[in-house]
C-alpha cells in the first residue's frame, strides 16, 4: 500500500514535494506585492525566537533551539501582510460608502492595508469618518451602560496575546456577562470537552520532545503541509528514525505525502524530499469513528492491547469491548469508506507500535459526533498504554497562534472553567456565574435579535460563522458594534449605525508604554508560553495596543473600583501578568522571570502525568453515538461538503488565489468533485453550478457561480473553499457535546 496507490492521475493533483521551491517563490511573490523593506526582513530573521516576535500564523511549538529560519512559508506571509505598505485610512474610506464595499470580495477589502484611524460609521453619508479615541471611548461606555449586559456578546478571535485576554475577560465578568465565545468555538472547542470529559485536561498531552520517540504517528483530517508547516520538520525527522505515518484524509494533502525541507540544501538541490505517509487512507467525511473502531476491532480480535495499564488507569472498558466487538465489519466499510484490509494493516502497525502519537485537526471536531470522534481517537490511543508515557500521547493540532491560551486565561463562556472565586477575591466584585453563549448561541441571539451588542477582539465573526446569509441583517440593527481590528473585513462592512472601527497595532509592531516598550505572551498548541517583543515601527502614530484599547473602553464603561487599575496595568503589561499569576499560581508561577525561556514555559498538563482528572478518576472510554459522525445519512441525490482552506489563506484572510499544494490556482470559486460522481451527476469539468442546502430544517441556502474541478475524492463527498461556502452550513448542525460547527459536512445538492 504505498502512497501512490489511490493517486487518480486524470485529475489535478501537485507533483512536487511540500516546503521547497515552491514554497520560496511563494514567500517572495507576496514580499513584492506587499513592498516589505528591509525591517521586515529583519523581523522575519527574529520570528518564533527569544527576542523576536511569535509569528501570527498558526500556534505550532516554537522549539528551544530554532533553525536559522524558524518560519514558514505562511508564517513569513502572516508577517508581511501585517507589515504591508498599503493602508486603509480615512481617504479609503473618504472614497467608498459600505455600499459599496459589501461588493468587493474578501481579498480586495483586506488588500487595502493596514487600519490607522479610529473610524465611526455614519449613517448619512453611508461612509465610516474618522474619530478620536477619546470619542470613541466615551460613546461606546455611554452605549455599554445602556444596554444589558447580557444582551451582548464579547468574542475573541484567537489571536491576542495572554495579557490582552486576560484584561478582556475581566472587563466582560466585571461588566456582568459571561459571553465569551472565541474562535476556539467554531474550532478546537470540541477538543476542550471531549478531552475534559475522557483524560480530565481539555488539551493535548505532547511536547516536542515526544516527536523524537514515537515510532507511529496517526493523522486524523490535519492538514499539516498548508496549516502547520513548522510540524513538518519534527515529522520529517521522525520519518528518518524510522517512525510510520499513517494518514486518514478524504482529501490526499501533499505535506502528508511528501516534504522538502526549504533549509535542507541538499534536499532543495537534488528535488527530491522525503515521504511521509507510510499509509494513506481516504476516507468518507465523518467516517474516521468507523475507521477507528474498525483498527481496534482487529486489536481485540488479536487480544492486543496493555492489559495492564487498562486495568489500572481506564474506566469503561466492558461496555466499550461490547461496543466493539457488536460492530460488523459490513457497517465499518461502508461508513468509512474504506475496506477492512486496510484498517487490519493499520492495527497491525499499531499493535507492533511501543509509542504511539494520535494527531488531529478540523476534520474531527468540525463534525455533529466531532467530540465523539476525539473520544474514539482517545480509546484507541488507551489501548496501547499510549498517553502518559514518552513518545505517546494525543495532539490536537490548535489554529489561532494564542488560542489556546486565550482559553487558559479566562476567555471562556463556560463560568466552571474560570476560577471566579479568585476573581472575585483579587477585585472585590461578584462574577456572574450563569453559563454565557456560545458562538452558535451568539448567532441565533443575533438572528433573533436578542444580541444588542458585539464587541469583536480580532477576527471576522460575520464571515466565519455558519448561515452567515442569515445573520448579514443583523449586523446593521446592532445598537453597538465594535472591532477592534488590523485590516478591513467582511464583518466591518456588513455594519450600520452604532459600528466602531478601531485600529490596534500588530505583534511585530513596537508597543511602547509609560513603563517602557512592552513584551507580551502566548501559549502554543503543546503548552509552552512564550514571550514577544514587537520592533517594527507602528503602521500608523493613531494605532493603540490591544490592553490600552479594552482597557479605555473599560474604564469608560465601569464605575471606579480601587482595586482595578486599568492606568496602571496598560502602563507595564508585567503587571498583568502578576495578576495571571495570582489568579493561576499553579501554571503561572514565576511568569515574569519565565516567559523569555528559550522554547517557553511548560504550563504542566496532568493527563501526562496519568493523574486522571476525571468524574470517575480515570481514564474514560467512551462509546460514540453513532458510527457516524455526521447527522445522519446525506440523501441519495445529496452530497456531503466539506469546506476546506488553500494553501494561500488564513482563515477568511485571502492573500492571493493559488492552492498550490493542491495544484490548484486562480480561482476560490470551485467545487471539487470526483470524475465518478461527475458522471454520476452529469457534470462537464469546468461547468458552472449552484450548491443549494440539502439540510431537513426547511432554510433555503444557496451558492452560485462556481465551477466544478474533477479531483482525487471518495464518493459522495464534494469540497469547496470556506469561507466563500459558509452561507451553505446550517447552524443547526454542530458538534453535540461542544456546540462546535459542522463544517466538514453540509448537506448540499448540485442544481445547474
Ligand atoms: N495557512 C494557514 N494556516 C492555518 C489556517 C489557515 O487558514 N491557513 N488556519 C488556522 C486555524 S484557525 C486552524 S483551526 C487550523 C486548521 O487546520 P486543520 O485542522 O488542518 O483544518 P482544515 O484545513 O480545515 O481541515 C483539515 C483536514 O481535514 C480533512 N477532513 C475533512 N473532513 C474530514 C473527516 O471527516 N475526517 C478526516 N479524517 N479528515 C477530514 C480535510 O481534507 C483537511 O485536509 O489551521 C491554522 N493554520
Ligand atoms: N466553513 C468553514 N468555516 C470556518 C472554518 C472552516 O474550516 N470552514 N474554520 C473555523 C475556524 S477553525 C476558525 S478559528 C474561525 C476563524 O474566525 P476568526 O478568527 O473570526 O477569523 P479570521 O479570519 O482569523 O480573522 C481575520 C481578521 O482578524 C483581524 N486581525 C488580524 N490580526 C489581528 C490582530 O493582531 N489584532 C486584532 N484585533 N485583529 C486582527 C483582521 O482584521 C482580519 O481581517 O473560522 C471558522 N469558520
Ligand atoms: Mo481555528
Amino acid at each position: 500500500m504505498t502512497q501512490e496507490r489511490d493517486q487518480d492521475p486524470t485529475t489535478p493533483y501537485y507533483d512536487r514535494p511540500t516546503g521547497g521551491w515552491g514554497s520560496l517563490k511563494s514567500v517572495l511573490k507576496h514580499a513584492a506585492k506587499d513592498r516589505i523593506g528591509l525591517g521586515t526582513l529583519d523581523t522575519l530573521r527574529r520570528q518564533n525566537k527569544p527576542g523576536g516576535h511569535m509569528c501570527t500564523s498558526c500556534a505550532w511549538a516554537k522549539p528551544p533551539s530554532p533553525h536559522l529560519a524558524e518560519f514558514c512559508e505562511n508564517g513569513a506571509k502572516a508577517t508581511i501582510w501585517d507589515l504591508t505598505r498599503s493602508r486603509c485610512g480615512p481617504d479609503f474610506f473618504a472614497r467608498h460608502t459600505l455600499t459599496e464595499l459589501r461588493t468587493w470580495c474578501d481579498h480586495d477589502l483586506e488588500a487595502a492595508g493596514r487600519l490607522t484611524h479610529p473610524m465611526r460609521y455614519d449613517p448619512a453619508s453611508d461612509r465610516y469618518v474618522r474619530t478620536t479615541w477619546g470619542q470613541a471611548f466615551t460613546a461606546i461606555g455611554q452605549a455599554l451602560r445602556d444596554l444589558d449586559p447580557k444582551s451582548t456578546v464579547f468574542y475573541a478571535s484567537g489571536r491576542a496575546s495572554l495579557e490582552t485576554s486576560y484584561l478582556y475577560q475581566l472587563f466582560a465578568r466585571l461588566y456582568g456577562h459571561n459571553n465569551l465565545p472565541d474562535s476556539s468555538n467554531m474550532c478546537h472547542e470540541t477538543t476542550s470537552v471531549a478531552l475534559k470529559r475522557t483524560i480530565g485536561a481539555p488539551v493535548g498531552t505532547c511536547v516536542l520532545d515526544d516527536f523524537d520517540h514515537c515510532d507511529l504517528m496517526l493523522f486524523f483530517g490535519q492538514n499539516t503541509g498548508s496549516n502547520s508547516p513548522r510540524f513538518l520538520h519534527p515529522i520529517q525527522q521522525a520519518v528518518r528514525r524510522g517512525c510510520k505515518i499513517v494518514t486518514f484524509n478524504p482529501v490526499r494533502e501533499r505535506g502528508l505525502v511528501e516534504f522538502m525541507n526549504p533549509q535542507s540544501p541538499t534536499e532543495m538541490l537534488s528535488g527530491r524530499g522525503t515521504p511521509v505517509s507510510d499509509i494513506y487512507l481516504q476516507l468518507r467525511p465523518g467516517g474516521d469513528i468507523a475507521a477507528i473502531a474498525g483498527i481496534c476491532k482487529h486489536l481485540f480480535d488479536k487480544g492486543a492491547l496493555d492489559r495492564d495499564f487498562i486495568a489500572k488507569h481506564c474506566h469503561g472498558f466492558d461496555a466499550f469491548e461490547a461496543w466493539i466487538r457488536a460492530q460488523t465489519w459490513d457497517g465499518i466499510e461502508a461508513t468509512s469508506g474504506l475496506p477492512r484490509q486496510d484498517l487490519i494493516e493499520v492495527a497491525e502497525l499499531y499493535a507492533k507500535a511501543k509509542r504511539v502519537i494520535g494527531v488531529y485537526g478540523m476534520g474531527l471536531t468540525q463534525h455533529v459526533h466531532g467530540g465523539d470522534s476525539v473520544g474514539m481517537l482517545v480509546n484507541l490511543l488507551l489501548m496501547g498504554g499510549n498517553i502518559g508515557r514518552e513518545g505517546t500521547g494525543i495532539c490536537p493540532v490548535r489554529g489561532h497562534s494564542n488560542v489556546q491560551g486565550q482559553r487558559t486565561v479566562g476567555i471562556a463562556e463556560k463560568p466552571e472553567l474560570v476560577p471566579l472565586d479568585k476573581l472575585a477575591d483579587l477585585f472585590g466584585f461578584d462574577p456572574p456565574r450563569d453559563t454565557g453563549m456560545t458562538t452558535v448561541e451568539a448567532v441565533e441571539g443575533m438572528i433573533d435579535g436578542t444580541v444588542r451588542g458585539f464587541i469583536s477582539l480580532g477576527g471576522n465573526f460575520g464571515r466565519a460563522i455558519p448561515d452567515l446569509a442569515r445573520t448579514e441583517p443583523a449586523w446593521a440593527g446592532l445598537d453597538l458594534n465594535v472591532q477592534i481590528a488590523t485590516r478591513l473585513n467582511r464583518t466591518h462592512v456588513l455594519a450600520g449605525p452604532g459600528a466602531w472601527l478601531l485600529p490596534c497595532l500588530v505583534r511585530a509592531e513596537r508597543d511602547k508604554q509609560k513603563s517602557g516598550p512592552q513584551m507580551v505572551t502566548m501559549e502554543d498548541s503543546l503548552s509552552h508560553i512564550h514571550g514577544s517583543m514587537g520592533r517594527r515601527p507602528p503602521a500608523s502614530r493613531y494605532l493603540l495596543s490591544e490592553p490600552a484599547i479594552i482597557a479605555g473602553i473599560a474604564k469608560a464603561t465601569l464605575p471606579p473600583n480601587p482595586q482595578v487599575k486599568w492606568d496602571d496595568w496598560v502602563a507595564d503589561y508585567g503587571r498583568i501578568r502578576d495578576l495571571i499569576e495570582a489568579t493561576y499560581p499553579d501554571q503561572f508561577a514565576d511568569f515574569n522571570a519565565r516567559m523569555t525561556q528559550p522554547g517557553g514555559f511548560y504550563r504542566g498538563n496532568s493527563a501526562r502525568e496519568r493523574d486522571w482528572q476525571t468524574e470517575s478518576g480515570k481514564a474514560e472510554l467512551t462509546i460514540p453515538a453513532s458510527l457516524s459522525a455526521l447527522g445522519g445519512d446525506p440523501a441519495p441525490d445529496a452530497f456531503t461538503l466539506v469546506t476546506l482552506r488553500s494553501n494561500d489563506q488564513f482563515n477568511t484572510t485571502v492573500y492571493g488565489f493559488s492552492d498550490r499544494l493542491r495544484g490548484l490556482s486562480g480561482d476560490r470559486m470551485i467545487v471539487l468533485i470526483s470524475r465518478e460522481d461527475m458522471a454520476r451527476a452529469g457534470l462537464a469539468d469546468g461547468q458552472r453550478i449552484a450548491l443549494v442546502s440539502a439540510a431537513d430544517d426547511g432554510i433555503p441556502r444557496r451558492v452560485e457561480g462556481l465551477s466544478v474541478v474533477p479531483y482525487d475524492l471518495p464518493r459522495g463527498c464534494i469540497a469547496a473553499y470556506y469561507p466563500e461556502t459558509n452561507p451553505l452550513v446550517p447552524l443547526s448542525l454542530y458538534d453535540q457535546a461542544s456546540k462546535t460547527p459542522a463544517y466538514k459536512s453540509a448537506p448540499v445538492r448540485i442544481e445547474t
